[in-house]
């Protein structure tokens, strides 16, 4: 069969039937999920323990791990980074057994940002 000439005019397609018209479908890019590493406050910690803590496992300054530790004493918890799923759950588990080994009730954990 042949396409006869009058539609012959509008046709795109090419001998193996494609089109040759491009398509695109949106995928949308997926950021992995942020992880916040909570402190919370408790009647017992030494202030000075929170803040080597702070200093030792997140990098912070002595006057940025003083302000935190002051947050947290004042305001019950505190935010101290957004990390990866995996960086978050290093971090708590270095502070959940650095108070441990210590004997201060201090405690650490992340929720999904
Ligand atoms: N509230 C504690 C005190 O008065 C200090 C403290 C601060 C404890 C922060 C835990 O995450 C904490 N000694």
């Amino acid at each position: 069969m042949t396409t006869p000439l009058h539609m012959m005019a509008d046709r795109k397609d090419d001998a193996d039937g494609e089109s040759g018209v491009a398509t695109k479908t949106r995928t949308r890019t997926q950021r992995p999920p942020m992880y916040k590493v909570l402190l919370l406050n408790d009647d017992y910690t030494p202030m000075e323990f929170v803040v080597h803590i702070l200093e030792r496992f997140f990098g912070l300054s002595h006057a940025q791990a003083f302000e935190i530790m002051l947050t947290v004493h004042k305001k019950g918890l505190a935010v101290v980074g957004v990390f990866s799923f995996e960086v978050a759950e290093t971090k708590v588990a270095q502070v959940m057994d650095f108070a441990r080994r210590h004997q201060h009730p201090l405690q650490c954990t992340m929720e999904k940002e």
